[in-house]
């Protein structure tokens, strides 16, 4: 997928200075050109491999680096994580995704990955990975099970990345997603918001996204959770308001890719996610949890539907 464009500082920066009710009301108009606004697509996720992760994100309740409430888990074994899958299929979930506390997987992992991909696109449920930085093997294996998407996110600008990431660059970041793009996986690719980073790290992320050689087809926009033990669990929240901004912003920039609200949702809000959808967000990570932290119930979020008259879009008819 190609970005809408030319971006650059001026024109991105200039967006995010709009009177509000300007900004809404062209991002709108973008996102009713190219998508359904009544509709949203709902992804659940799954930690397969929780904690004990070697990198020292500061925002992450993961990192061996932190103590965090998060108890460790080794990888799960196929069953368990088929019988999640199935469980998100029967709430109405079309996407699968799964996400491991490594730096990078091991090559002894890829078996029970390819047949976790086949076992869950078997059930009609899109597949999406997040494991870390990828060798060319790795993707090409990933690719051969039929990886539908891999999430791999840039999190920030370039700038700010080394106040957040110490043990790994941004370009490390770009590295893999480039070999992603290269193959038939889509890319999945956003940030977290409000880490502490200036609007213009928010226009330099959201550069940075345009300029990856595979603009991504998913951008999960995060908002802070900020929990004990990591250096971040005292960061200020993030105005509602701003959030939305970056939300409207990225539909301009990428008018086909989804735009999801994930981490954060579960303090929205429903006036604040209402606006987001209005702003251009089509996705949600929806279920109880995202991976270690928690996401309103599956009957909260479709209640919130009902009273929006929003649809979740609909599942594929099983394959077998
Ligand atoms: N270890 C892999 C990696 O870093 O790519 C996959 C798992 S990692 C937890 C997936 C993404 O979750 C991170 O890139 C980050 O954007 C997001 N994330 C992690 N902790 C978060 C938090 N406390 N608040 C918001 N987003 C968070
Ligand atoms: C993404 O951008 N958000 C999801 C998904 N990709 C893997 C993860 C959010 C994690 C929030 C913190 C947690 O639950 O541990
Ligand atoms: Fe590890 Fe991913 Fe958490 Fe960073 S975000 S500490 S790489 S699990």
């Amino acid at each position: 997928m190609q970005a809408d464009g030319p971006w650059h500082t001026d024109n991105v920066r200039a967006m995010f200075d709009l009177p509000f009710n300007d900004l809404l009301f062209h991002t709108h108009m973008v996102h009713r050109k190219n998508f359904n606004p009544n509709e949203v697509q709902v992804s659940t996720l799954l930690s397969i491999k929780t904690g004990l992760c070697p990198e020292d994100c500061k925002y992450c309740t993961q990192s061996v680096h932190h103590k965090t409430p998060v108890e460790n888990k080794p990888l799960m074994d196929i069953d368990a994580i088929v019988a999640a899958a199935k469980k998100a299929k029967s709430t109405g979930a079309t996407r699968f995704c799964m996400g491991a506390g490594w730096r990078s997987p091991k090559d002894r992992d890829f078996d029970l990955l390819d047949k976790v991909i086949r076992e869950i696109k078997g059930l009609g449920l899109e597949t999406c990975l997040t494991l870390g930085m990828l060798s060319d093997q790795q993707v090409n294996q990933l690719e051969a099970a039929g990886l539908d998407y891999y999430n791999h996110n840039i999190d920030t600008s370039p700038e700010y990345y080394k106040k957040i990431i110490t043990t790994r660059t941004f370009e490390d970041r770009i590295e893999t997603l480039k070999k992603v793009g290269q193959s038939k996986i889509k890319v999945c690719c956003g940030g977290i918001m409000g880490m502490g980073e200036s609007i213009d790290d928010r226009v330099n992320f959201l550069l940075a996204l345009a300029e990856m050689e595979t603009s991504p087809d998913s951008i999960p926009i995060n908002i802070l959770n900020p929990v004990p033990g990591t250096p971040l669990a005292n960061t200020p929240p993030i105005d509602p308001l701003d959030f939305t901004r970056i939300v409207a912003v990225t539909r301009i920039m990428f008018p086909s890719a989804r735009v999801r609200s994930s981490a954060g949702r579960h303090k929205m809000p429903e006036s604040t996610q209402a606006l987001c959808f209005f702003a251009g967000a089509n996705s949600i990570h929806y279920g109880e949890k995202l991976l270690t932290t928690d996401l309103p119930t599956p009957q909260v979020d479709d209640h919130m539907f009902d009273k929006l008259g929003l649809r979740k879009v609909p599942q594929k008819a099983l394959c077998t």
